[in-house]
């Protein structure tokens, strides 16, 4: 196994360290293990060995990456200012780090013409072990009943405290049995703990404190708080105020 570990993350280990720096993780994992678990609709047309990497941005990526950008001025009418900003990030580095590769990028925010995501962000961070993906499915005999619940992953070190960004994919990177699937840690594991989980991102999502129903190491700050919480068709004002 080691050997191809060491084919991955000689690889990856390159994207993954300019990432890092900017405030992104990066996790691998095969086409495989994502087809194996979501429907027709959603297969992604690979072989199942094709290694691809998930993209978390984490609470730094505002400060280190997002507010630049926007000082620079080149948002200015820009109507998706934190999509493009991560947009043009993860390109330049994939060119720079990977210039070899043939890498299809799809971002969480594409969707296909039957308004359908082109990929499932957080069945991708649960599969590559980033972020448990908790669902009203795992749940014996709900409190709630039918209503419809959704389900919302998390991370080990930053609870809610983050977003799944993006898909690469190494379209002509074949990594076989090597790459070893890991499980994503059960942070959330009591049953208990799960319904407040699910009640608080269905039902009062907008205070957020499902994102904190673990402690974590890292979380927004106030100014980036105050950017999110704003909606985005407000956000042009909050900048003028920002100076
Ligand atoms: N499309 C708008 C833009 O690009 O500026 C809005 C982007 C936006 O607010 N995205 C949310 C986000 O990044 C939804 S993923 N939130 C961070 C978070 O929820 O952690």
């Amino acid at each position: 196994a080691t050997s191809c570990d060491t084919v991955v993350n000689v690889i990856v280990q390159p994207l993954r360290e300019s990432l890092n720096s900017l405030g992104f993780e990066v996790y691998p994992l095969k086409i495989g293990w994502y087809n194996a678990v979501v429907s027709q609709a959603h297969q992604l047309q690979y072989s199942a060995d094709t290694l691809a990497l998930v993209v978390l941005s984490t609470p730094s990526m505002f400060e280190k990456v997002f507010l630049p950008f926007l000082r620079t001025g080149c948002c200015k009418g820009v109507r998706d200012p934190v999509d493009q900003c991560v947009a043009q990030t993860i390109k330049s580095c994939v060119s720079e780090c990977l210039p070899d590769q043939s890498v299809d990028i799809t971002f969480d925010y594409e969707m296909l013409p039957n308004r359908k995501p082109k990929f499932l962000a957080q069945t991708a961070a649960h599969v590559a072990g980033a972020a448990r993906y908790y669902q009203p499915s795992d749940i014996q005999d709900p409190p709630w009943g039918n209503k419809k619940m959704f389900g919302v992953c998390i991370h080990p070190r930053l609870g809610g405290w983050f977003a799944i960004r993006a898909l690469l994919v190494l379209k002509s990177v074949e990594v076989g049995e090597a790459l070893q699937q890991v499980a994503p840690p059960n942070c959330v594991s009591s049953r208990d703990a799960r319904i407040e989980l699910l009640e608080r991102f269905n039902l009062c999502w907008r205070d957020w404190t499902y994102r904190d129903i673990i402690p974590t190491e890292e979380r927004y700050s106030p100014q980036q708080r105050e950017y999110f919480i704003t909606p985005p068709d407000q956000r042009g004002e909050l900048l003028r105020q920002w100076g």
